[in-house]
């Protein structure tokens, strides 16, 4: 800046005409999947976000500095992960980075972020080893190690199942830990498995899986899907006349699938969160009035969650003081997140230790129980 300028902005400041605060805006970054398959994801993601710091801007932000998001479009892709944690770390200089969305993407990114000593928060990554990668990998998504043997029991309670069919995604992260998670589940709840089937990515005709499903007769299939064939394969399970539940994993947990799978197609979806609309909590209700005015359609469980990791790395910045010297500043807002606790729109939450593969402490999981729900005519219901 010419000196006249900024002689000009310090007189402007001292004035009271232009606010100090200007000068420490805190940048976060956001990283998510806005357009592909998985935007039906990062969208939710991104508008979590917005909402929750613009409340705490409008509220006179953190310690008097205002929240400022740099928002990149990962495209669900982990090259573009990559490329979009690279630029928000070292070019936009952010404090921490937030995404991205997918596991697959996350087990790319997280690395350039540890070894950048950036906090790397996750709000949707549930595959198992994620927050292995190291001491500044967060997530507040719970894992399908900590979903799935709930969901599998409420429903072999409330459905009397006695044998399930598999069906998983063999090339991505999140849909190949979903499948070992459940394999582990159906094992340790002595379950038998009639068959097991996968897909690949990108996949549109499932009908041969599915018809050698159908012949082994089960009482439910047990689907570890993204949405994008997640939902083509209830509508062509329900074509070939399989009507039986489908147990999900995070991955078939949004509203679109309603849309995707219309005309009762997506009836009979079991999924585990710790987030329901039914849920009347003060915090939920006041989440769900706000989105609903600020976005014009309904939230969902991943809204929900980027909502609450707003304002839980919020709730760690009120306890750091910013000395505009980025490392020192990004080293001391990843020691003041463990000890967060927040009761948000998904109800109280804290963090737990996480360990890598030596056994050694890592980074931090959700420490939160789900709620089994079912679809029924376009909801999920508790
Ligand atoms: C993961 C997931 C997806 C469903 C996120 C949108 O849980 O990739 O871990």
């Amino acid at each position: 800046m010419q000196s006249k300028t900024k002689k000009l902005l310090a007189a402007l400041i001292a004035a009271g005409i232009v606010p100090a605060a200007h000068a420490a805006d805190i940048k976060i970054g956001v990283a998510e999947a806005l357009s592909g398959g998985a935007a039906q994801y990062g969208v939710s993601i991104r508008n979590g976000f917005q909402l929750a710091a613009d409340e705490i801007n409008a509220a006179g932000g953190i310690n008097g500095n205002k929240i400022v998001l740099v928002v990149e479009d990962e495209q669900g892709k982990k090259e573009e992960a990559i490329n979009v944690f690279k630029k928000l770390i070292f070019k936009d200089n952010v404090l921490m980075v937030f995404g991205p969305t997918l596991s697959n993407s996350a087990q790319a990114a997280d690395p350039i972020a540890q070894a950048a000593k950036t906090v790397a928060f996750g709000t949707s990554n549930t595959a198992d080893g994620i927050t292995s990668i190291g001491n500044y990998v967060f997530r507040n998504s719970v894992t399908e190690a900590d979903v799935l043997p709930a969901t599998i029991s409420t429903v072999k309670a409330k459905t009397g199942l006695k044998n399930v069919a598999v069906l998983y995604g063999n090339d991505d992260v999140f849909t190949k830990s979903g499948y070992d998670n459940f394999k582990k589940a159906l094992e340790d709840q002595k379950i038998p498995v009639t068959t097991t089937e996968t897909f690949a990515k990108g996949d549109v005709d499932f009908k041969a899986q599915l018809t050698k499903i159908k012949g082994t007769n089960p009482d439910a299939i047990v689907l570890s899907a993204l949405l994008a064939e997640g939902a083509p394969i209830m509508v062509q399970a329900r074509q070939l006349g399989l009507n039986v539940p489908v147990i999900g994993g995070n991955g078939m947990n949004s509203v679109k699938i309603f849309d995707l799978a219309p005309g009762g197609a997506s009836n009979n979806l079991w999924i585990g969160s710790p987030w329901s609309i039914e849920n009347k909590a003060p915090e939920n209700v006041k989440f769900i009035g706000a989105y609903k005015a600020k976005f014009n359609g309904a939230p969902d469980q991943f809204a929900a969650q980027s909502y609450d990791a707003m304002y839980i790395a919020a709730q760690a910045l009120k306890n750091v003081k910013l000395s505009g010297d980025l490392p020192k500043d990004r080293a001391a807002l990843r020691d003041a997140l463990p000890s967060v606790t927040w009761t948000g729109a998904t109800g109280p939450f804290k963090f737990r230790q996480a360990n890598d593969r030596a056994g050694k402490p890592a980074g931090y999981d959700a420490d939160q129980a789900p709620i089994v729900s079912v679809t029924k005519d376009g909801k999920y219901v508790i």
